[in-house]
């Protein structure tokens, strides 16, 4: 390990942010300068009219490590931070907004687990078990749940809409990065190059000055941006877990048959044959799963092989469970409400099914 001491940049993109930054540039300073952290503040301003420019100039006459870099071309949230990663020249990226909505407090905490605990990427999370949100509306909260569940498939981290979070140069180096949408950390997530990513549990504020840039069209936006991000090659295993499971299911029906040919069709040799044709279909969706979907060769293949043999049982319990609910209780038994219900309980055990192989089996 080198001795070399290792130093951070923190980038901060700036629209109209004036006010805040008497308050975030000095705090920072303080409190990366108390820990003995090499720094430099980037303020990555799109040219705001409110002279938050002049603000960063006139603060850097006492604290060196703070500029500013006005930007007049290719304006946005997302380019401004990307630009800000060319520029920035310490051993680890910090990215957070101007607001004081991430706590600075948090800050050597998210270096920390990265130069010390050799994570690549460090998350201050909202949803993080410790973390939460102050002071949020019900409905505001239920949004960003939701739009943090439809990102799941694509990530383990449970706050990938995150603004706040740092990294290693090299999770981004080469990457083909997108300037699409205001999620920059999902897209990273998604695009980037890791192996270790830890979540710091933070509490978001809410901003006390200054104005939100970001409207409703944010939805939208974010919602063009996932698709893209699901569609992207090789960075959704989601779809191949899908595709995957469709041969698996080609596999159980074929070995179900030829069981059945060989074996005799009493009710015990039904039973044999299905047991087999099943962990048949659960070996060969393992095989495909860790060495395609996950690419998770790195792990025990052992216990790999265990927790997904474990998560296809429990899924396939919750499959007879609801389905046994669902007729037995609810009484649907009549076309076509019986098929629909079949396919509801199917979408929901393939949801299981992938977390529990993506989040546990496959863990990395
Ligand atoms: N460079 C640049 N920065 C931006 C742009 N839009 C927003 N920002 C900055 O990005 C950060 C997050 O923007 P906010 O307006 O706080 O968005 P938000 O946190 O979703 O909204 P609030 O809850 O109202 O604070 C802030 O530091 C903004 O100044 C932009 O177009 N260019
Ligand atoms: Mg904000």
């Amino acid at each position: 390990m080198s001795t070399r001491k290792e130093k951070l940049s923190v980038i901060i993109p700036t629209y109209n942010e004036r006010e805040n930054m008497a308050l975030i540039i000095p705090r920072l300073h303080e409190i990366l300068a108390g820990e003995g952290i090499d720094h430099e503040i980037l303020v990555m301003d799109d040219d705001s009219p409110d002279g938050t420019a002049e603000a960063v100039k006139e603060l850097s006459g006492t604290i060196g490590e703070a500029r500013c870099i006005v930007r007049k071309k290719d304006r946005g949230l997302s380019p401004a931070v990307i630009e800000g990663f060319r520029r920035a020249k310490g051993d680890v990226y910090l990215v957070m907004d101007a607001d004081l909505s991430h706590p600075v407090e948090a800050v050597p905490a998210m270096f920390h687990a990265i130069t010390r605990d050799g994570a690549d990427i460090s998350v201050g999370s909202r949803h993080a078990k410790g973390g939460g949100i102050e002071n949020w509306p019900l409905k505001r909260k239920v949004i960003s749940w939701g739009a943090a569940l439809m990102a799941r498939p694509l990530t383990s981290c449970s706050d990938p809409m995150s603004g706040f979070f740092a990294l290693r140069p090299s999770v981004i180096e080469g990457a083909p990065l997108k300037a699409r949408g205001y999620k920059i950390l999902l897209e990273i997530l998604v695009k980037g190059r890791y192996d270790r990513l830890v979540e710091v549990p933070i509490t978001f504020r809410d901003r006390e000055v200054g104005e939100s840039k970001l409207g409703s069209r944010v939805i939208v936006n974010y919602l063009e941006h996932l698709l893209a991000l699901y569609l992207h090659p090789g960075s959704a295993p989601f779809m191949k877990f899908l595709f995957v499971g469709g041969t698996g299911m080609l596999v159980d029906l074929g070995i179900l048959t030829l069981m059945l040919l060989l074996l005799g069709e009493g009710r015990s040799e039904y039973l044999v044959s299905q047991s087999i044709s099943f962990a048949a279909a659960v070996s060969w969706n393992f095989v495909w799963n860790r060495f395609w979907t996950f690419d998770a060769r790195s792990g025990s293949a052992g216990t790999q092989y265990f927790r997904f043999f474990i998560v296809a049982i429990f899924a396939f319990a919750v499959r007879f469970l609801l389905t046994t609910l669902g007729v037995d209780v609810l009484g649907v038994r009549e076309q076509p409400y019986y098929q629909m219900l079949t396919l509801g309980v199917i979408v929901v055990v393939t949801i299981i099914n992938y977390l529990g192989s993506r989040l546990w089996a496959f863990r990395k």
